[in-house]
C-alpha cells in the first residue's frame, strides 16, 4: 500500500504505511451474520478494531494541562505559546490514554521527539489525519480534529513532552481529610443493612457511587467521590469500602454507619485507577494501596484513616528491551491471601510486584518479569494463583502468589482482558480460570490446577467463540451454571447491547443471548451492556446498560437459574453506570 499526498511541505510517499498493515484487523460475519475480527486483512475503512481501542484506551486524562509547563525543542518546528497551550489540552483529552503522558509509548506508540522530528511534519500528518491499521484512530478524517488542528499536532509532538509535577507526601497530606476520625465512629452496626450484599455502582460521570441494598434493592445513599470512579473495594472484614476515581481521589466509606458515608478522603495523584486493602491474615484492614497513572507510583496508607506511610515510585526498565521507562503506569493491585503482600501490576514495563507490607521502613519488594502491557487480572479459585493479562503480549501470566514467583506465561487470544476473570469447573479439564478477549470473539479457558489436573494446568484447554470482539468483562459464580460475557464496545449494537451466556455442563453448544438493553426498557443512547456481577448468593446477575450522561441508563438483573428477567433499576439519580462491586464477592474474591 503506498499513499502520497501533497501539502505545504511538498510531495511525501508513504510507503511505512504498508509496514503497519500486517497489524490490521478487518471485519467479516460470524455466526450471527455480525462483523467479527481477523488479523492481517485490512478493510476499505480502517477497521473497526481501532475504534474499539480508541473508545477503551482514548478516554481523556485526568492530568490538569493547565499543570504543565511549555518546553521549546531544537530542531522542532516552530509553535507559539498560544498553539502549544491548546496542543497540550488535544494531547491530554485525546492521545496520553494510549501513548502515556511522556509519550514514551503504551498501547500507542512512542512520540518522543528523536522519533517525530525524524518521520517530519508531512508524515506526522498523514498518521494524525488517516490514522493506521496498527489501531492510531483517523482523527483528521474522522471530523474530530480540524485540518489546523491536526498541523498543530504534528508539530506539536516533535517538541519535549511536557512533564506534569511530582506528587508526593507533601501533596498527599495537603489533600487528605478526615470526615469522622476512627474514635468518633461506632463501635458496632448501627444500621439493618445487610452489609455483605451491597452493591457499591459506579455513577462514572456524575462522579458518585451508589450504594444499593442488594436485598431490597432500594439506594442506601449516593455517596461523593472522585471523578469517573473506577473501582470499589471493600476491606478484608467488609466494614469498609475503598473507592479510587480517575482523578486518583481515593475515597473511604464506614458502612456501620446508620447511613454509610464517606469517612476519609484523600488524593493520591493526578490519576489512577486502582485501590486495594491488606487481606493477609492478622492484616486484615491494617492498609490500603492505591497505584498511580501519574505520577507512576503506589503508596501505603493506614486502613482506616488513609494517611499516606509509604510512597514508592515504578519508574524502572522494560523487562524486554530493559530500557528505562519514565512512566510506567500501575494497573490491578491484588491483595495476596498466602503472604502479607500486595500484587501490582506495573503496565509499561511488564513486571510484577510483589510489595511485602509487614515492615514498611524496610521494604522488600519482589520484581517479576512477565510481558507488556499488564492491565487487569485476578485470583484462581483456591486464590493462590494470579492471573495477570499482558494485553498487547496476547498473554496472561500465572504469578504463584505462595512461592512468590512466575509460575506460567499462557498466549491466549488478542488482547486478553478478563476485569478479574471467571473461575468453573470444567467437566473435562477441572478447575479453570477464563478470559475474553478486547480484540478478537475467543474465551480463553485455561487450566489451574497443577495438582489434579496436571494435564490441563496452564494450558488453554478450550477457545469458545463468543459474540464477537471488544469484549471486557466475564462473570460466574461457584453456585451458578452460567458464564456471562459482555462485549460492550462491539461496533455493532446487537452486540454491544445484550450478553452472551453459556452453560458450564455443555460449553461447546454455544451461547444464548440475552437482550438485556431491550429488558431494560429505555429509548435512545448507546445502552452499552457492561460487567456482569452476581449478588451475595450467587443466584440474581446485575448488568449495567450505560448510556450518556444526560440520557437514561439502568441496571437490569437477570435471575440466574432461568435467565429471566428479574428486575429493572432506574430512576434520575443512575447516571451512566459502569462497575459494580457486590461486598461479600468482592472481599473474598469470589467470581
Ligand atoms: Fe477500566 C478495571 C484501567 C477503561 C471499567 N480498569 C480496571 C483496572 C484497570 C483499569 C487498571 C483494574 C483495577 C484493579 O483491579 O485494581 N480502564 C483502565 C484504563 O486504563 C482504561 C483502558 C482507559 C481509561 O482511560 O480508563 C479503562 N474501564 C474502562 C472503561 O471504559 C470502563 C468500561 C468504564 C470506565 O469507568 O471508564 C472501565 N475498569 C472498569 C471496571 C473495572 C475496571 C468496571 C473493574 C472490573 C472488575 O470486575 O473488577
Amino acid at each position: 500500500m503506498k499513499l502520497t499526498l501533497r501539502n505545504m511541505s511538498g510531495t511525501v510517499a508513504l510507503s511505512a504505511l504498508s509496514l503497519m498493515v500486517g497489524n490490521a484487523i478487518a471485519a467479516e460475519p460470524n455466526q450471527q451474520g455480525e462483523p467479527k475480527y481477523k488479523a492481517g486483512v485490512v478493510g476499505k475503512h480502517f477497521p473497526v478494531q481501532q475504534e474499539v481501542e480508541k473508545k477503551y484506551e482514548g478516554a481523556p486524562s485526568a492530568v490538569e494541562p493547565g499543570a504543565v509547563k511549555m518546553i521549546i525543542t531544537p530542531g522542532a518546528p516552530s509553535i507559539s505559546e498560544t498553539e502549544f497551550a491548546k496542543a497540550k489540552q488535544i494531547f491530554f483529552e485525546r492521545c496520553a490514554g494510549c501513548h502515556g503522558v511522556l509519550r514514551k509509548g503504551a498501547t500507542g506508540k512512542p512520540l518522543t521527539p528523536e522519533i517525530t522530528q525524524q518521520r517530519t511534519t508531512p508524515y506526522l500528518k498523514v498518521f494524525i489525519n488517516y490514522g493506521s491499521p496498527g489501531g492510531m484512530p483517523n482523527f483528521g478524517t474522522s471530523g474530530e480534529l480540524s485540518a489546523e488542528e491536526v498541523d498543530l499536532m504534528a508539530r506539536y509532538i516533535q517538541h519535549e513532552p511536557p512533564v506534569p509535577p511530582e506528587y508526593g507526601i507533601k501533596e498527599m497530606k495537603a489533600n487528605w481529610e478526615i470526615i469522622v476520625p476512627p474514635e468518633k465512629r461506632p463501635t458496632k452496626k448501627m444500621n439493618d443493612y445487610n452489609i455483605e450484599n451491597i452493591f457499591s455502582v459506579t455513577l462514572r460521570d456524575s462522579g458518585q457511587v451508589a450504594l444499593i441494598d442488594g436485598d431490597t434493592k432500594k439506594v442506601i445513599n449516593l455517596v461523593d467521590t472522585g471523578y469517573a470512579v473506577h473501582i470499589s473495594r471493600p476491606s478484608a472484614s467488609g466494614r469498609y469500602l475503598y473507592v479510587i476515581g480517575r482523578d486518583a481521589l481515593v475515597n473511604l466509606i464506614d458502612l456501620w454507619l446508620e447511613k454509610p458515608d464517606n469517612v476519609a478522603r484523600i488524593k493520591v495523584g493526578l490519576e489512577a485507577r486502582s485501590v486495594e486493602t491488606s487481606k493477609y491474615k492478622g492484616w486484615e484492614d491494617k492498609y490500603a494501596i492505591a497505584g498511580t497513572y501519574w505520577p507512576p507510583q503506589f503508596v501505603i496508607m493506614d486502613g482506616d484513616t488513609l494517611e499516606p506511610l509509604k510512597i514508592s515510585s515504578t519508574r524502572g526498565m522494560t523487562v524486554d528491551t530493559q530500557e528505562y521507562h519514565p512512566e510506567p503506569r500501575v494497573a490491578a493491585i491484588v491483595a495476596s491471601h498466602e503472604q502479607p503482600e500486595f500484587i501490582i501490576n506495573v503496565k509499561e514495563t511488564g513486571k510484577v510486584l510483589l510489595v511485602n507490607y509487614k515492615d514498611l521502613a524496610n521494604l522488600k519488594i519482589t520484581n517479576i518479569d512477565t510481558a507488556r502491557f499488564l492491565h487487569d487480572g485476578g485470583w484462581n479459585s483456591t486464590q493462590r494463583y494470579f492471573m495477570s493479562a499482558a494485553n498487547k503480549s496476547n498473554k496472561i501470566a500465572v504469578i504463584d502468589s505462595k512461592e512468590g514467583n512466575l509460575e506460567a506465561m499462557i498466549e491466549v487470544g488478542k488482547i486478553p482482558h478478563p476485569g478479574r476473570g471467571a473461575n468453573f469447573i470444567d467437566p473435562e479439564y477441572g478447575p479453570v480460570w477464563a478470559t475474553s478477549h478486547l480484540g478478537d470473539e475467543n474465551i480463553a479457558l485455561i487450566g489451574t490446577d497443577p495438582v489434579n489436573h496436571p494435564d490441563s494446568a496452564w494450558k488453554v484447554v478450550r477457545m469458545l467463540k463468543g459474540q464477537g470482539g471488544a469484549s471486557l468483562f466475564i462473570k460466574t459464580h461457584p453456585k451458578s451454571k452460567n458464564l456471562y460475557v459482555d462485549t460492550p464496545l462491539n461496533p455493532s449494537t446487537k452486540n454491544s447491547q445484550t450478553i452472551a451466556v453459556f452453560d458450564i455442563d455443555n460449553l461447546e453448544k454455544g451461547y444464548e443471548v440475552l437482550p438485556i438493553a431491550e429488558w431494560a426498557g429505555i429509548s435512545d443512547g448507546p445502552k452499552r451492556v457492561v460487567q456482569p456481577e452476581y449478588n451475595q448468593a450467587g443466584d440474581e446477575v446485575w448488568f449495567s446498560v450505560w448510556s450518556g450522561k444526560s440520557q437514561e441508563s439502568a441496571i437490569v438483573i437477570v435471575d440466574d437459574k432461568t435467565r429471566t428477567l428479574k428486575q429493572v433499576l432506574k430512576g434520575a439519580w443512575m447516571i451512566t453506570p459502569t462497575g459494580k462491586f457486590n461486598i461479600y464477592n468482592t472481599m473474598h474474591d469470589v467470581y
